[in-house]
Protein backbone atom coordinates (compact mmCIF):
# COMPACT_ATOMS: atom_id res chain seq x y z
CA UNK A 1 0.00 0.00 0.00
CA UNK A 2 2.66 2.53 0.94
CA UNK A 3 4.92 1.30 -2.14
CA UNK A 4 1.44 1.91 -4.47
CA UNK A 5 1.36 5.78 -2.91
CA UNK A 6 4.99 6.51 -2.94
CA UNK A 7 5.31 5.04 -6.71
CA UNK A 8 2.00 7.28 -7.27
CA UNK A 9 3.85 10.66 -5.79
CA UNK A 10 6.55 10.07 -7.53
CA UNK A 11 4.64 10.13 -11.49
CA UNK A 12 3.11 13.01 -9.79
CA UNK A 13 5.87 14.92 -9.42
CA UNK A 14 7.18 13.84 -12.75
CA UNK A 15 4.42 15.02 -14.38
CA UNK A 16 4.81 18.33 -12.92
CA UNK A 17 8.33 18.72 -13.26
CA UNK A 18 7.71 17.90 -17.39
CA UNK A 19 4.75 19.88 -17.05
CA UNK A 20 7.75 22.76 -16.66
CA UNK A 21 9.95 21.68 -18.90
CA UNK A 22 7.59 20.79 -21.87
CA UNK A 23 4.20 21.66 -23.24
CA UNK A 24 2.50 18.10 -21.79
CA UNK A 25 -0.51 17.65 -23.33
CA UNK A 26 -0.14 20.25 -25.99
CA UNK A 27 -2.84 19.64 -28.42
CA UNK A 28 -2.22 21.55 -32.04
CA UNK A 29 -5.43 23.36 -33.41
CA UNK A 30 -6.43 22.37 -36.63
CA UNK A 31 -4.95 25.47 -37.87
CA UNK A 32 -1.64 24.43 -36.64
CA UNK A 33 -1.97 20.86 -38.02
CA UNK A 34 -3.04 22.31 -41.59
CA UNK A 35 -0.04 24.37 -41.51
CA UNK A 36 2.34 21.13 -41.05
CA UNK A 37 0.61 19.48 -44.10
CA UNK A 38 1.53 22.86 -45.74
CA UNK A 39 4.97 22.37 -44.91
CA UNK A 40 5.86 18.78 -45.98
CA UNK A 41 3.85 19.97 -49.47
CA UNK A 42 6.37 22.74 -49.67
CA UNK A 43 9.52 20.67 -49.43
CA UNK A 44 11.86 23.79 -50.20
CA UNK A 45 12.99 26.78 -48.14
CA UNK A 46 16.12 28.73 -48.13
CA UNK A 47 17.46 29.45 -44.83
CA UNK A 48 18.94 33.12 -44.15
CA UNK A 49 21.78 33.86 -42.15
CA UNK A 50 21.98 37.37 -41.88
CA UNK A 51 24.04 39.37 -38.96
CA UNK A 52 26.42 42.22 -38.19
CA UNK A 53 29.15 39.14 -38.06
CA UNK A 54 29.02 39.26 -42.16
CA UNK A 55 30.70 42.30 -41.86
CA UNK A 56 33.86 40.85 -40.48
CA UNK A 57 33.38 37.39 -43.45
CA UNK A 58 34.80 35.24 -41.59
CA UNK A 59 38.20 37.08 -40.68
CA UNK A 60 40.23 35.29 -42.93
CA UNK A 61 39.35 32.23 -42.03
CA UNK A 62 37.55 29.39 -43.77
CA UNK A 63 35.51 27.91 -41.17
CA UNK A 64 34.46 30.57 -39.31
CA UNK A 65 31.14 33.13 -39.86
CA UNK A 66 28.04 33.73 -37.55
CA UNK A 67 30.69 32.03 -34.58
CA UNK A 68 33.85 34.95 -34.36
CA UNK A 69 32.66 36.28 -31.85
CA UNK A 70 33.17 33.14 -30.09
CA UNK A 71 36.14 31.50 -32.36
CA UNK A 72 38.05 34.51 -32.31
CA UNK A 73 37.27 35.52 -28.71
CA UNK A 74 35.88 39.36 -29.60
CA UNK A 75 34.85 40.86 -26.01
CA UNK A 76 31.26 42.15 -25.59
CA UNK A 77 32.46 45.33 -25.70
CA UNK A 78 34.34 45.03 -29.15
CA UNK A 79 32.05 43.15 -30.80
CA UNK A 80 29.29 46.15 -30.02
CA UNK A 81 31.64 47.90 -32.47
CA UNK A 82 30.16 45.90 -35.25
CA UNK A 83 26.67 47.45 -35.46
CA UNK A 84 27.94 50.80 -35.91
CA UNK A 85 29.53 49.86 -39.31
CA UNK A 86 26.80 47.34 -40.60
CA UNK A 87 25.19 49.18 -43.70
CA UNK A 88 23.37 47.13 -46.29
CA UNK A 89 22.60 49.63 -48.23
CA UNK A 90 21.91 47.22 -51.17
CA UNK A 91 19.12 45.14 -49.25
CA UNK A 92 16.19 44.69 -51.91
CA UNK A 93 13.78 42.43 -50.26
CA UNK A 94 11.64 42.13 -53.08
CA UNK A 95 14.77 40.88 -55.45
CA UNK A 96 15.31 38.40 -52.45
CA UNK A 97 11.73 36.98 -52.98
CA UNK A 98 11.76 37.08 -56.52
CA UNK A 99 14.76 35.06 -56.18
CA UNK A 100 12.87 32.68 -53.66
CA UNK A 101 10.21 32.10 -55.20
CA UNK A 102 12.25 31.72 -59.12
CA UNK A 103 14.26 28.67 -56.98
CA UNK A 104 10.93 27.08 -56.30
CA UNK A 105 11.31 27.53 -52.41
CA UNK A 106 7.80 28.33 -50.65
CA UNK A 107 9.09 29.81 -47.43
CA UNK A 108 11.88 31.75 -46.09
CA UNK A 109 13.96 30.63 -42.40
CA UNK A 110 16.04 34.07 -41.39
CA UNK A 111 17.72 34.53 -38.43
CA UNK A 112 16.38 37.24 -35.66
CA UNK A 113 18.95 36.99 -33.60
CA UNK A 114 21.87 34.56 -33.48
CA UNK A 115 24.13 33.67 -30.74
CA UNK A 116 26.06 36.42 -30.78
CA UNK A 117 22.75 37.84 -29.51
CA UNK A 118 22.04 41.09 -32.01
CA UNK A 119 18.70 41.35 -32.60
CA UNK A 120 17.72 41.82 -36.64
CA UNK A 121 14.78 43.67 -35.81
CA UNK A 122 13.21 46.72 -34.15
CA UNK A 123 13.11 45.03 -30.80
CA UNK A 124 11.91 47.49 -28.17
CA UNK A 125 13.15 45.44 -24.99
CA UNK A 126 16.83 45.86 -26.25
CA UNK A 127 18.55 48.51 -28.28
CA UNK A 128 21.17 45.66 -29.36
CA UNK A 129 19.18 45.65 -32.35
CA UNK A 130 19.77 47.00 -36.27
CA UNK A 131 17.36 50.32 -36.05
CA UNK A 132 19.20 51.30 -33.06
CA UNK A 133 22.68 50.46 -33.68
CA UNK A 134 23.34 50.60 -37.02
CA UNK A 135 23.66 53.27 -39.40
CA UNK A 136 21.08 51.38 -41.72
CA UNK A 137 18.69 52.24 -39.40
CA UNK A 138 15.70 49.87 -40.49
CA UNK A 139 14.00 46.80 -39.52
CA UNK A 140 14.97 44.63 -42.53
CA UNK A 141 12.98 41.63 -41.01
CA UNK A 142 9.78 44.24 -40.76
CA UNK A 143 10.55 44.70 -45.06
CA UNK A 144 10.82 40.84 -45.59
CA UNK A 145 8.01 40.28 -43.84
CA UNK A 146 5.80 42.88 -45.61
CA UNK A 147 7.56 41.53 -49.21
CA UNK A 148 6.50 37.90 -48.01
CA UNK A 149 3.00 38.51 -47.83
CA UNK A 150 2.83 40.32 -50.90
CA UNK A 151 4.78 37.35 -52.95
CA UNK A 152 3.24 34.85 -50.90
CA UNK A 153 6.13 33.17 -49.36
CA UNK A 154 5.84 32.30 -45.53
CA UNK A 155 8.77 33.55 -43.66
CA UNK A 156 10.12 32.34 -40.33
CA UNK A 157 12.31 33.72 -37.79
CA UNK A 158 15.35 31.60 -36.38
CA UNK A 159 16.19 32.69 -32.82
CA UNK A 160 18.78 31.57 -30.82
CA UNK A 161 17.82 31.11 -27.19
CA UNK A 162 21.55 30.56 -26.19
CA UNK A 163 23.27 34.36 -25.99
CA UNK A 164 26.57 35.79 -25.76
CA UNK A 165 26.05 39.31 -25.53
CA UNK A 166 22.93 39.17 -22.46
CA UNK A 167 24.08 39.88 -18.55
CA UNK A 168 21.51 37.58 -17.29
CA UNK A 169 22.23 34.31 -19.87
CA UNK A 170 24.01 33.05 -16.29
CA UNK A 171 25.68 30.51 -15.78
CA UNK A 172 27.24 30.54 -19.26
CA UNK A 173 27.00 27.48 -21.18
CA UNK A 174 29.66 25.87 -23.46
CA UNK A 175 30.30 28.80 -25.43
CA UNK A 176 30.89 32.34 -24.85
CA UNK A 177 32.89 31.82 -22.41
CA UNK A 178 35.77 34.85 -19.69
CA UNK A 179 36.48 36.30 -23.09
CA UNK A 180 33.16 37.89 -23.83
CA UNK A 181 33.88 39.99 -20.21
CA UNK A 182 30.92 39.78 -18.98
CA UNK A 183 30.00 39.77 -14.89
CA UNK A 184 30.22 36.63 -12.99
CA UNK A 185 26.53 37.19 -12.29
CA UNK A 186 23.52 37.21 -13.72
CA UNK A 187 19.67 35.92 -13.45
CA UNK A 188 18.78 32.93 -15.55
CA UNK A 189 14.77 33.91 -14.87
CA UNK A 190 15.36 37.40 -16.48
CA UNK A 191 17.02 35.73 -19.42
CA UNK A 192 14.17 33.89 -19.78
CA UNK A 193 11.60 36.43 -19.84
CA UNK A 194 13.75 38.95 -22.14
CA UNK A 195 13.66 35.75 -24.41
CA UNK A 196 9.84 35.38 -24.05
CA UNK A 197 9.58 39.09 -24.28
CA UNK A 198 11.95 39.33 -28.08
CA UNK A 199 9.19 36.30 -29.04
CA UNK A 200 6.75 37.89 -28.23
CA UNK A 201 7.43 41.00 -30.21
CA UNK A 202 8.70 38.63 -33.53
CA UNK A 203 4.98 37.09 -32.76
CA UNK A 204 2.82 40.39 -32.76
CA UNK A 205 4.26 43.13 -34.70
CA UNK A 206 5.01 41.00 -38.34
CA UNK A 207 1.90 39.52 -39.17
CA UNK A 208 0.87 35.97 -39.42
CA UNK A 209 4.33 34.05 -39.37
CA UNK A 210 5.03 30.36 -40.26
CA UNK A 211 6.83 29.46 -37.33
CA UNK A 212 9.55 30.01 -35.11
CA UNK A 213 13.16 27.97 -35.45
CA UNK A 214 15.26 27.43 -32.12
CA UNK A 215 18.30 27.15 -31.73
CA UNK A 216 21.05 27.17 -28.98
CA UNK A 217 19.97 25.05 -26.31
CA UNK A 218 22.62 22.70 -26.23
CA UNK A 219 24.47 25.05 -24.62
CA UNK A 220 23.25 24.74 -21.97
CA UNK A 221 21.47 20.90 -21.82
CA UNK A 222 21.27 20.83 -18.25
CA UNK A 223 19.83 23.76 -17.97
CA UNK A 224 15.80 24.45 -16.69
CA UNK A 225 14.99 26.42 -20.32
CA UNK A 226 11.37 26.19 -19.18
CA UNK A 227 10.51 25.38 -23.24
CA UNK A 228 7.06 24.58 -21.74
CA UNK A 229 6.55 28.00 -21.17
CA UNK A 230 7.75 29.40 -24.22
CA UNK A 231 6.12 27.14 -26.77
CA UNK A 232 2.68 27.79 -24.70
CA UNK A 233 3.32 31.50 -25.45
CA UNK A 234 4.14 31.51 -28.73
CA UNK A 235 0.82 29.05 -29.81
CA UNK A 236 -1.21 31.05 -27.61
CA UNK A 237 0.05 33.99 -30.51
CA UNK A 238 -0.37 32.18 -33.32
CA UNK A 239 -1.78 28.71 -32.95
CA UNK A 240 -0.89 28.45 -36.45
CA UNK A 241 2.86 28.92 -36.37
CA UNK A 242 5.42 25.78 -36.19
CA UNK A 243 7.73 25.24 -33.73
CA UNK A 244 10.88 23.53 -33.94
CA UNK A 245 14.47 23.09 -31.77
CA UNK A 246 17.34 22.24 -33.35
CA UNK A 247 18.46 20.95 -30.01
CA UNK A 248 20.04 17.66 -31.33
CA UNK A 249 17.60 15.53 -29.58
CA UNK A 250 14.25 13.93 -29.66
CA UNK A 251 11.54 16.37 -29.87
CA UNK A 252 9.51 17.55 -27.02
CA UNK A 253 6.25 17.99 -26.04
CA UNK A 254 4.71 21.00 -28.30
CA UNK A 255 6.98 21.35 -30.83
CA UNK A 256 5.64 20.96 -34.37
CA UNK A 257 8.50 20.16 -36.40
CA UNK A 258 12.12 18.25 -35.98
CA UNK A 259 15.12 19.34 -37.91
CA UNK A 260 18.74 17.79 -39.19
CA UNK A 261 21.34 19.91 -39.37
CA UNK A 262 24.00 19.32 -41.88
CA UNK A 263 22.25 16.08 -42.41
CA UNK A 264 19.42 13.63 -43.73
CA UNK A 265 17.55 12.41 -40.92
CA UNK A 266 18.83 9.31 -38.91
CA UNK A 267 22.44 9.97 -40.52
CA UNK A 268 24.13 11.59 -38.10
CA UNK A 269 27.55 12.07 -39.85
CA UNK A 270 28.06 15.27 -37.69
CA UNK A 271 28.56 12.98 -34.64
CA UNK A 272 26.50 14.86 -32.32
CA UNK A 273 22.78 14.88 -33.53
CA UNK A 274 20.49 11.90 -32.19
CA UNK A 275 19.24 9.05 -35.21
CA UNK A 276 15.76 9.48 -33.47
CA UNK A 277 13.42 10.12 -36.45
CA UNK A 278 9.74 11.15 -35.12
CA UNK A 279 6.52 11.31 -36.28
CA UNK A 280 6.27 15.03 -37.19
CA UNK A 281 7.14 17.22 -40.00
CA UNK A 282 10.93 16.71 -41.40
CA UNK A 283 13.20 19.10 -42.53
CA UNK A 284 17.20 19.07 -43.16
CA UNK A 285 19.20 22.56 -43.40
CA UNK A 286 22.10 22.99 -45.38
CA UNK A 287 24.51 25.36 -46.29
CA UNK A 288 25.33 26.08 -49.94
CA UNK A 289 28.59 26.29 -49.62
CA UNK A 290 30.18 25.55 -45.67
CA UNK A 291 29.40 28.42 -43.86
CA UNK A 292 26.09 29.73 -42.64
CA UNK A 293 26.77 33.45 -42.25
CA UNK A 294 29.13 35.14 -44.86
CA UNK A 295 32.41 33.86 -45.54
CA UNK A 296 34.53 35.60 -48.25
CA UNK A 297 37.46 32.93 -48.27
CA UNK A 298 34.58 30.09 -48.64
CA UNK A 299 34.50 28.53 -51.86
CA UNK A 300 33.38 25.46 -51.38
CA UNK A 301 30.21 26.16 -53.37
CA UNK A 302 27.78 22.88 -54.13
CA UNK A 303 26.74 22.39 -56.87
CA UNK A 304 23.51 22.27 -58.63
CA UNK A 305 23.62 18.60 -59.43
CA UNK A 306 24.54 17.88 -55.89
CA UNK A 307 21.83 21.20 -54.41
CA UNK A 308 19.16 19.06 -56.71
CA UNK A 309 20.27 15.61 -55.32
CA UNK A 310 20.04 16.83 -51.78
CA UNK A 311 16.67 17.93 -52.18
CA UNK A 312 15.49 14.74 -53.91
CA UNK A 313 17.34 12.51 -50.89
CA UNK A 314 15.29 14.30 -48.63
CA UNK A 315 11.91 14.32 -50.09
CA UNK A 316 12.85 10.77 -50.31
CA UNK A 317 13.04 10.28 -46.75
CA UNK A 318 10.11 12.38 -45.80
CA UNK A 319 11.73 15.70 -45.10
CA UNK A 320 11.82 19.52 -46.49
CA UNK A 321 15.51 21.16 -47.87
CA UNK A 322 16.16 24.27 -45.97
CA UNK A 323 19.14 25.50 -48.16
CA UNK A 324 21.35 28.38 -46.19
CA UNK A 325 22.51 31.67 -47.84
CA UNK A 326 24.77 34.20 -45.85
CA UNK A 327 24.52 37.37 -47.65
CA UNK A 328 26.83 39.99 -47.96
CA UNK A 329 27.01 43.05 -44.98
CA UNK A 330 25.57 45.36 -47.86
CA UNK A 331 22.72 43.26 -48.23
CA UNK A 332 23.41 41.24 -51.53
CA UNK A 333 23.36 37.81 -52.30
CA UNK A 334 26.52 35.89 -53.56
CA UNK A 335 26.05 36.08 -57.35
CA UNK A 336 27.69 32.29 -57.02
CA UNK A 337 24.76 31.61 -54.73
CA UNK A 338 21.82 33.50 -57.10
CA UNK A 339 23.16 31.23 -59.78
CA UNK A 340 22.76 27.81 -58.00
CA UNK A 341 19.54 28.46 -56.91
CA UNK A 342 18.30 29.96 -60.23
CA UNK A 343 19.20 26.06 -61.57
CA UNK A 344 17.52 24.99 -58.76
CA UNK A 345 14.55 26.47 -60.20
CA UNK A 346 14.77 25.68 -63.38
CA UNK A 347 14.95 22.16 -62.45
CA UNK A 348 11.59 22.00 -60.14
CA UNK A 349 10.03 23.96 -63.22
CA UNK A 350 10.22 21.06 -64.76
CA UNK A 351 10.40 17.48 -62.44
CA UNK A 352 8.39 19.51 -59.19
CA UNK A 353 5.22 17.68 -59.98
CA UNK A 354 7.96 14.16 -58.35
CA UNK A 355 8.34 16.39 -55.08
CA UNK A 356 6.39 19.28 -54.41
CA UNK A 357 3.13 17.47 -52.29
CA UNK A 358 4.90 13.70 -52.41
CA UNK A 359 5.53 11.50 -49.33
CA UNK A 360 8.32 9.30 -49.11
CA UNK A 361 7.72 6.63 -51.09
CA UNK A 362 6.84 2.48 -50.54
CA UNK A 363 10.33 1.84 -51.91
CA UNK A 364 12.95 2.62 -49.28
CA UNK A 365 15.71 4.73 -49.81
CA UNK A 366 18.99 2.61 -51.03
CA UNK A 367 22.08 4.36 -52.41
CA UNK A 368 20.91 4.12 -56.00
CA UNK A 369 18.36 6.65 -55.35
CA UNK A 370 14.89 7.36 -53.62
CA UNK A 371 11.19 7.23 -54.09
CA UNK A 372 8.66 10.13 -54.07
CA UNK A 373 4.70 9.25 -54.16
CA UNK A 374 1.58 10.89 -53.97
CA UNK A 375 -1.61 8.57 -54.17
CA UNK A 376 -0.84 5.59 -57.24
CA UNK A 377 1.51 7.94 -58.62
CA UNK A 378 5.24 6.50 -57.51
CA UNK A 379 8.38 8.43 -58.88
CA UNK A 380 11.37 6.62 -58.70
CA UNK A 381 14.83 8.75 -58.53
CA UNK A 382 18.09 7.04 -60.02
CA UNK A 383 21.03 9.50 -58.60
CA UNK A 384 23.59 6.99 -58.64
CA UNK A 385 23.14 3.39 -60.91
CA UNK A 386 25.23 3.12 -64.14
CA UNK A 387 24.25 -0.28 -64.85
CA UNK A 388 21.45 -1.02 -67.47
CA UNK A 389 19.23 -3.24 -65.37
CA UNK A 390 18.20 -2.04 -61.83
CA UNK A 391 16.47 -4.92 -59.53
CA UNK A 392 13.55 -3.05 -56.84
CA UNK A 393 13.10 -5.63 -53.88
CA UNK A 394 11.03 -5.83 -52.21
CA UNK A 395 7.92 -4.71 -54.81
CA UNK A 396 4.67 -6.34 -53.60
CA UNK A 397 2.34 -3.71 -55.13
CA UNK A 398 0.66 -4.22 -58.25
CA UNK A 399 1.84 -1.86 -61.70
CA UNK A 400 -0.59 -0.45 -63.87
CA UNK A 401 2.60 1.25 -65.83
CA UNK A 402 6.19 2.49 -65.99
CA UNK A 403 7.63 5.24 -67.77
CA UNK A 404 10.25 7.64 -67.79
CA UNK A 405 9.22 10.53 -66.12
CA UNK A 406 10.89 13.01 -69.02
CA UNK A 407 9.75 12.43 -72.55
CA UNK A 408 6.35 9.50 -70.84
CA UNK A 409 8.46 6.72 -72.68
CA UNK A 410 7.50 3.38 -71.45
CA UNK A 411 10.09 1.70 -69.33
CA UNK A 412 10.61 -1.91 -69.91
CA UNK A 413 10.06 -3.93 -66.71
CA UNK A 414 9.19 -6.93 -65.49
CA UNK A 415 7.41 -7.84 -61.83
CA UNK A 416 8.04 -11.29 -60.24
CA UNK A 417 9.43 -12.81 -57.22
CA UNK A 418 11.83 -11.32 -56.61
CA UNK A 419 10.77 -7.80 -57.23
CA UNK A 420 10.35 -4.79 -59.88
CA UNK A 421 12.77 -4.97 -62.68
CA UNK A 422 13.68 -2.04 -64.47
CA UNK A 423 15.36 -1.38 -67.87
CA UNK A 424 17.30 1.91 -67.78
CA UNK A 425 19.15 2.17 -71.05
CA UNK A 426 22.25 4.77 -71.27
CA UNK A 427 20.11 7.01 -73.61
CA UNK A 428 17.64 7.54 -71.17
CA UNK A 429 19.83 8.09 -68.09
CA UNK A 430 19.77 12.03 -66.38
CA UNK A 431 22.95 12.79 -65.03
CA UNK A 432 21.13 14.27 -62.49
CA UNK A 433 17.97 12.08 -61.38
CA UNK A 434 16.76 9.68 -63.81
CA UNK A 435 12.89 9.50 -62.77
CA UNK A 436 10.78 6.59 -63.33
CA UNK A 437 6.94 7.30 -62.89
CA UNK A 438 5.26 4.49 -61.78
CA UNK A 439 1.31 4.32 -61.65
CA UNK A 440 0.22 1.87 -59.71
CA UNK A 441 -2.57 -0.30 -59.72
O1 LIG B 1 22.98 28.67 -37.05
C1 LIG B 1 23.84 27.69 -37.56
C2 LIG B 1 25.00 27.46 -36.67
O2 LIG B 1 25.64 28.65 -36.27
C3 LIG B 1 24.37 26.75 -35.51
N1 LIG B 1 23.26 26.02 -36.09
C4 LIG B 1 23.21 26.33 -37.48
C5 LIG B 1 21.82 26.26 -38.04
C6 LIG B 1 25.31 25.89 -34.88
N2 LIG B 1 25.77 26.12 -33.74
N3 LIG B 1 26.60 25.17 -33.41
N4 LIG B 1 26.66 24.34 -34.37
C7 LIG B 1 25.87 24.74 -35.32
C8 LIG B 1 27.50 23.19 -34.29
C9 LIG B 1 27.28 22.63 -32.95
C10 LIG B 1 28.20 21.91 -32.41
C11 LIG B 1 27.99 21.28 -31.18
FE1 LIG B 1 29.00 21.64 -29.58
C12 LIG B 1 28.67 20.11 -30.82
C13 LIG B 1 27.07 21.58 -30.18
C14 LIG B 1 27.25 20.65 -29.15
C15 LIG B 1 28.26 19.76 -29.55
C16 LIG B 1 30.71 22.66 -30.08
C17 LIG B 1 30.96 21.93 -28.97
C18 LIG B 1 29.68 23.54 -29.73
C19 LIG B 1 29.33 23.29 -28.44
C20 LIG B 1 30.12 22.32 -27.97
Amino acid sequence: MKICRLLFLLVAVSALTNDLNAQEGYVPTQENLDNRTWFQDAKFGMFVHWGVYSVLGGGGDEGIAEWIMNNKRIPIKQYEKLPSFFNPINFDAAEWVRMVKDAGMKYITITSKHHDGFAMYDSKISDYNIVDKSPYGKDVIKMLAEECRKQNIKLFFYYSQLDWHHPDYYPRGRTGQEFTGRDESGNWEDYLEYMNTQLTELLTNYGPIGGIWFDGMWDKKDADWQEGKTYQLIHNLQPGALIGSNHHVKPYPGEDFQMFEQDLPGENTTGWQGSHISELPLEMCLTINGSWGFNIKDQNHKSPKELVQLLVKAAGRNANLLLNVGPMPNGEIQPEHKASLKAMGDWMDKHGETIYGTRKGIVAAEDWGVSTQKGKKLYLHILDWDKDVLLVQPFREKVQSVVFFADKSKVKYRLDDYGLILEIPKNKKDEVDTILEITLK
